[in-house]
């Protein structure tokens, strides 16, 4: 059971080709199902955020990556989860992303991004991200 206040480690993966970046929509099943996010998941106990990261990605995703450098990290303290969410660059190793968990995927182009229906935490995500991508 989650401590009461206890702050959910989650990590996230920014993925980018070209001018678009990766992002997937939670399952339907879930709190925020339908909700679109960059993909990831829990950190477990004993897991480095880059180590949870590369597993969650072959689990949702069925392909393994490298991870590059840590971009940002978002508190999204409110209730119900509140959550802490490290987000990462990376690259594909090889292969393409296939959806593992009946979610949806798409490869959006950055000056789309913002229009999506996001999950809570994402959408200062997202805003960071593009700022940073307008500036590179
Ligand atoms: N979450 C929010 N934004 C994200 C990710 C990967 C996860 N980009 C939230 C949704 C759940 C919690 O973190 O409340 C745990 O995520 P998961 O393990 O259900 O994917
Ligand atoms: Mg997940």
């Amino acid at each position: 059971m989650l401590e009461r206040n206890a702050v959910l480690e989650v990590v996230a993966l920014l993925l980018i080709q070209g001018e678009k970046v990766l992002v997937a929509q939670r399952p339907k099943k879930d709190r925020l199902a339908y909700k679109w996010e960059f993909p990831g998941g829990k950190i477990e106990k004993g897991e480095s955020p880059e180590d949870a990261l590369i597993r969650e990605i072959q689990e949702e995703l069925g392909v393994s990556i490298r991870v590059l450098s840590h971009f940002k990290t978002i508190e999204h303290l409110e209730p119900p989860v509140p959550l802490r969410l490290y987000a990462y660059f990376a690259q594909l190793q090889g292969g393409n992303p296939v959806p593992q968990e009946q979610q949806n995927i798409q490869w959006i182009p950055f000056n789309e991004l913002l229009s999506l229906d996001f999950a809570p935490a994402d959408i200062p995500l997202a805003q960071y991200l593009v700022s940073y991508l307008n500036t590179v």
